[in-house]
């Protein structure tokens, strides 16, 4: 018999970032962070556990993946099948629904779905947390977009990671912003994949430790932001967070650069967004596009003003939660 089910996940990007681990094994992030779910960049995926199987597959966008990918997968429902105490294969077709395929694709997204469905087709009774413990063990980010909206995820403490998951933050500022993403194209060379990336920083960037010491407080900052409502703060804090971390990233030895020329072009002209009076703060992540906060008012002057710079923009609305759409 076949069990199966789908899930729906929306992409997050952090306004307070995570970069470091403190337990490779169980993937425990050395600090918390902070982030945003994003409407417009979706994963759907089916999980289809089957007897008959001899080995799980893997079909990305349409193409069968390759043996890495897929032996990622099995790692991540071997825990599946250890908690729900089944060991059929499965059959895992997965959908990135991005409006480009210029390297947004988000591990993020992939987890969190894969989480949500392999966990309803294996039967486990799961609560919100659990899903998030267990999709932050596919990629830490991942247990963040379980949830909708803001989201908090939590560093914790405990040697098993038991207190490692994401919560949802609510604050009035969710009825009020949007995400711009300006895409950086034009043969930009493969950029270092974000795991091992935050391990190389960890190891050999002198300005690490000074990262780990500024998280705390940005964090404690975005969220008196997000509680009194306060976009220019949130903005202002993300935007400093999105720089520190790229320091501390740029200081490692070897370095690790992300940002192209026009990443450079982007930030300014989000800058002189800012001297006009149009409320924009930018983050980057493992790679060399830019994501701009604002309001709903101002989304459309931003979009407008990164468009000529940037290979294509992407307005994005806040997010949900995972869903299960198919059982
Ligand atoms: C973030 N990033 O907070 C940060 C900012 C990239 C830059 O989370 O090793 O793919 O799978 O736990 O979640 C990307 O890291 O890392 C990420 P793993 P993940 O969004």
């Amino acid at each position: 018999m076949t069990a199966r089910a789908t899930a729906k996940a929306c992409a997050n990007i952090a306004l307070v970032k995570y970069w470091g681990k403190r337990d490779a094994q169980l993937n425990l992030p050395a600090a918390g962070s902070l982030s945003l779910t994003l409407a417009a960049l979706v994963t759907e995926t089916t999980v289809a556990f089957d007897p008959a199987l001899a080995a799980d597959e893997l079909v990305l966008d349409g193409s069968a993946a390759r043996t890495k990918e897929t032996a990622r997968i099995t790692t991540f429902l071997d825990l599946v099948r250890g908690q729900a105490g089944i060991s059929a294969r499965a059959r895992v077709t997965s959908t990135n629904h991005f409006p480009t395929a210029s390297g947004l694709a988000s591990s993020a997204s992939g987890f969190a779905a894969l989480a949500v469905a392999a966990a309803t087709a294996a039967g486990l009774a799961a609560t919100p947390r659990a899903l998030s413990i267990l999709a932050r063990r596919g990629s830490g980010s991942a247990a963040r977009s379980l949830y909708g909206g803001f989201v908090r995820m939590h560093a914790g403490h405990a040697p098993d990671g038991s207190d490692a998951f994401a919560e949802p933050i609510t604050s009035r500022l969710l009825d009020k912003v949007r995400m711009v993403i300006a895409i950086v194209g034009g043969g930009a060379p493969k950029s270092h994949g974000s795991r091992d990336a935050m391990d190389h920083t960890a190891a050999t960037s002198p300005l690490y430790q000074a990262w780990l010491d500024l998280v705390p407080h940005d964090l404690a900052a975005a969220e008196g932001a997000l509680a009194a409502g306060d976009l220019p703060a949130l903005g202002a804090v993300a935007e400093g967070n999105a720089l520190a971390m790229h320091a501390s990233a740029m200081a490692a030895r070897p370095a690790v650069i992300y940002w192209q020329p026009t990443t450079l072009a982007l930030l300014a002209e989000v800058r002189a967004l800012r001297d006009r009076g149009i409320g924009a703060w930018a983050t980057m992540d493992a790679g060399p596009h830019v994501k701009v906060l604002t309001s709903i008012e101002h989304a459309d002057a931003v979009a407008a003003a990164l468009r000529p710079l940037a290979s294509e923009v992407i307005v994005s609305a806040p997010g949900g939660p995972t869903t299960v759409t198919a059982g």
